[in-house]
């Protein structure tokens, strides 16, 4: 662990084509200040004045030293665009089948939530080989949450939630870092991210201990905290149904158009003024300050979790326990609301 290296280690899918970007863009800087700065010292040399009345020959200009010095930086620098813009699109773009865990930051801590209800502070358990997203939003300040070894960073900000996404390809235990200045204990919101072989994780999942999946603890908050006597699976009345909001275009009384993603809901149960929706009266309450960023967490995946109307697909009755995506089953045994994973000694 101790032994000296260049970089950091090398843990995802990315990390690979990453250290060649990298290595590339120190060649490519490194020949031409090289070069540079050997022609300036030789020229210096060379062409230094001789005599005291010596005068330079008068050059008019030379197309093809012209076209060589325009043409050769160009490529060289739309090439180094191109591939650090194939790479990023890579990182923003998470596959469709990604795994999500959400995290919460916080002055000073990481708070992951699995769908399958595990919860962990400061440490990340993933398996290898697949791809897992994080959606991620802060309670306070910003921050970063930054893993060297998979080359990804992401700031985390209050009332919006981030994504990023990579795929492990290394068992092993990877620094986990905030990245972005936060406060006096900055320094301290740091973890570990532990890698795992896929039945491992499956073990870690079905032993670690969790009350029912995070859609069902967001369908309990969402009858403790009343949403349920406005908003009806059934019937729309004067409010909106939820099924099968997520992911749809919602009209805006102002006549715009948004798009139903995390933060839409997550903004719509905080600040549900802020973006009326046409044919409705405004008589949503504001929930701001009442539920922490853990149960907006659980309702939303409740929420994104909640099938079409019935007669559209198929239908799940009202009030029966939202539909988990198949990968997530099959977790069975008796489950404890205590917060699990360890914290390994390096803090
Ligand atoms: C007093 C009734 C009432 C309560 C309680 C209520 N809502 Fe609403 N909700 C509404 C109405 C009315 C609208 C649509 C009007 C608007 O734009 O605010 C709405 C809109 C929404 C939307 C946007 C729906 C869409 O189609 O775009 C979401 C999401 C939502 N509510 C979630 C919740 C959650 C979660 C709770 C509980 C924490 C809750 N609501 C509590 C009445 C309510
Ligand atoms: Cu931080």
């Amino acid at each position: 662990m101790n032994s000296l290296r260049l970089l950091a280690e090398s843990a995802s899918t990315f990390a690979t084509e990453w250290n060649w970007l990298f290595w590339m863009l120190v060649a490519v800087c490194g020949a031409v200040a090289t070069g540079i700065a050997v022609l300036l010292i030789y020229w210096t040399i060379r062409y230094h004045r001789r005599r005291a009345d010596e005068l330079p020959e008068q050059i008019e200009g030379n197309i093809k030293i012209e076209a060589a010095w325009t043409v050769i930086p160009l490529i060289l620098f739309l090439g180094m665009f191109g591939w650090g813009a194939k790479l990023y699109f890579e990182i923003e773009r998470p596959p469709a089948n990604a795994r999500t865990v959400y995290v919460v930051a916080k002055q000073w801590m990481w708070k992951a939530q699995y769908a399958t209800g595990q919860r962990e502070i400061n440490t990340l358990h993933v398996p290898v080989g697949e791809p897992v997203q994080l959606l991620m939003i802060s309670q306070d300040v910003i921050h970063s949450f930054f893993v060297p070894a998979f080359r990804i960073k992401q700031d985390v900000l209050p009332r919006r939630y981030t994504a990023i996404w990579f795929q492990a390809t290394k068992p092993g235990m990877y620094h986990l870092f905030c990245a972005e200045y936060c406060g006096t204990k900055h320094s301290g919101m740091i973890g570990w991210v532990y890698a795992m072989q896929p039945h491992e994780f499956q073990l870690w999942l079905e032993q670690g201990g969790a009350e029912g999946s995070l859609a069902s603890t967001g369908e309990k908050i969402f009858h403790q905290f009343g949403c349920a006597n406005c908003h009806h699976f059934d019937t729309q009345g004067r409010c909106p149904m939820l099924r099968d909001l997520y992911g749809r275009p919602v009209q805006l009384m102002n006549g715009q158009t948004i798009l139903a993603d995390e933060t839409y809901i997550h903004e719509k149960i905080l600040h549900p003024r802020a973006q009326l929706i046409q044919g409705f009266d405004p008589i949503m309450p504001s929930f701001d300050g009442q539920l922490t960023e853990e149960q907006l967490v659980a309702l939303i995946a409740y929420i994104k979790a909640l099938g079409p109307p019935p007669g559209t697909g198929q239908p799940s009755a009202p009030g029966t326990a939202p539909q988990i995506p198949e990968y997530e089953k099959g977790i069975t045994g008796p489950r404890s609301t205590s917060i699990s994973g360890s914290k390994p000694g390096a803090r």
